[in-house]
């Protein structure tokens, strides 16, 4: 019986991708903000219909950049159910990250809870869009306006959902994506972040950039501002010509990408219709990009009998997201959270990539039915 992984990176003609990476060999450019990767950025804000994007070497060091380039300092407002790199980016920075839980129908930062997290020391709210389902977006600027917070939103799962027709990552006053090899969209390494910064152009600069995409592009490339000069602490966040190159093509297959994830998701929705399973709600004004399939079941003790069988089938489904982040053993304030205790304990995210094929549904389908009626009877 062949194996099942939870998830394995697209694949663009192998033929594809030599010639695209031919363009920089030629150009004998292979890296620092080259002609690929401002065509990968282009190419980004045209397809997600974004304004700002910038390339940077992958989604963990976008938030990085990301907090200094807002220059928090102390309290993070943030959700205990995301990817550790949501956690431990905020620590790395030398902030405190102060969790509140998540709204059990969405699985994201619980808008309610923010207010009363909010003390003097606190300067942002970093959220994530989990799975790519957007958070109580105008609830959380709302927010933020009213206690000037800065708002990020680690949106790495976040390529091509769309509120109101109108990107999720056009939000907030940053966000961040990963382009991670296993990413419905990636580069292989890479990640990006949005800027949201309508305000003038810095003067005297050869490009056109807002003052927060000039802060953004000297603290990814060491603090450079001419070979020379040094406008602050920097650190090396760029991406190569050889990552923006796979980008490229891959972005070519973006709607392909998108169209073959409404099919595993409702081969799955209908075969596991009886199990009555929960699985986030997803809001009338949101088109969800349907990155994860991520299913809770009804006790933890019923997602590892289910985990557990799978894996003897060689089917590979993952705890995205256990531990929950309040719980890491650096956390010295862990909080009160138990919708992201009782969800972080109990879901399981099943198999899907491009191209996973009907019968393997099927098979990790049929398998999860009878496991999950084997331990209910
Ligand atoms: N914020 C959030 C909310 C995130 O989810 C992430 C990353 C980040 C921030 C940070 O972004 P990056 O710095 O990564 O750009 C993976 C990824 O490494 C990570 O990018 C991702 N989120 C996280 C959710 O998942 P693992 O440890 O689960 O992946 P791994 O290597 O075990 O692979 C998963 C499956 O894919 C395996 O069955 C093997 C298969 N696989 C994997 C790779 C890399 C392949 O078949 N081929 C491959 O090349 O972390």
């Amino acid at each position: 019986m062949s194996k099942i992984l939870v998830t394995k990176p697209f694949q663009a003609p192998f033929e594809e991708i030599t010639a695209e990476m031919q363009r920089a060999w030629d150009a004998q450019w292979l890296t620092n903000n080259g002609p690929l990767l401002k065509e990968f950025e282009a190419g980004l804000n045209a397809y997600l219909g974004t304004k700002d994007c910038a390339v940077v070497s992958n989604g963990t060091v976008a938030i990085q950049v990301a907090l200094q380039a807002l220059g928090i300092k102390g309290e993070v407002i943030t959700t205990p159910f995301s990817y550790v790199a949501t956690t431990s980016t905020i620590v790395w920075e030398g902030c405190t990250p102060v969790f509140v839980d998540i709204d059990a129908k969405t699985f994201n930062i619980d808008p309610v809870q923010i207010e009363s997290a909010i003390t003097e020391k606190t300067s942002a709210i970093l959220a994530t869009h989990v799975f790519g389902v957007p958070c109580d977006v105008e609830a959380i600027e709302r927010i933020a306006k009213t206690h000037n917070l800065k708002v990020i939103y680690d949106a790495a799962h976040c390529f091509g959902t769309k509120i109101n027709g109108v990107s999720v990552l056009n939000y907030g006053d940053l966000s961040t994506l990963s382009l991670h090899a296993t990413k419905l969209m990636h580069s292989v390494e890479g990640g990006a972040i949005f800027v949201n910064d309508s305000s003038s152009k810095v003067e005297g600069l050869t490009e056109p950039v807002s003052p927060l995409r000039y802060t953004v592009n000297r603290l990814r490339n060491f603090g450079h501002f001419g070979p020379e000069v040094f406008d602050g602490v920097g650190i090396n966040a760029k991406n190569s010509e050889i990552h923006a190159a796979i980008g490229l093509v891959n972005l070519r297959y973006a709607d392909e990408i998108m169209t073959d994830r409404e099919r595993q998701h409702e081969r799955y929705d209908q075969g596991l219709e009886t199990l009555a399973l929960t699985k986030p709600e997803i809001a009338e004004n949101v088109d969800w990009n349907k990155s994860y399939y991520p299913v809770v079941f009804k006790s933890q003790e019923e997602a590892l009998h289910v985990l557990d069988g799978l894996e003897a089938c060689r089917i590979y489904a993952r705890r995205y997201f256990y531990p929950a982040l309040n719980t890491l053993p650096y956390i010295v304030r862990p909080g009160k959270t138990p919708n992201a205790a009782t969800i972080s304990t109990s879901i399981l995210c099943l198999p899907l990539y491009f191209g996973l094929e009907d019968e393997k549904i099927t098979r990790v389908i049929e398998e999860v039915v009878r496991l999950c009626n084997e331990f209910r009877s």
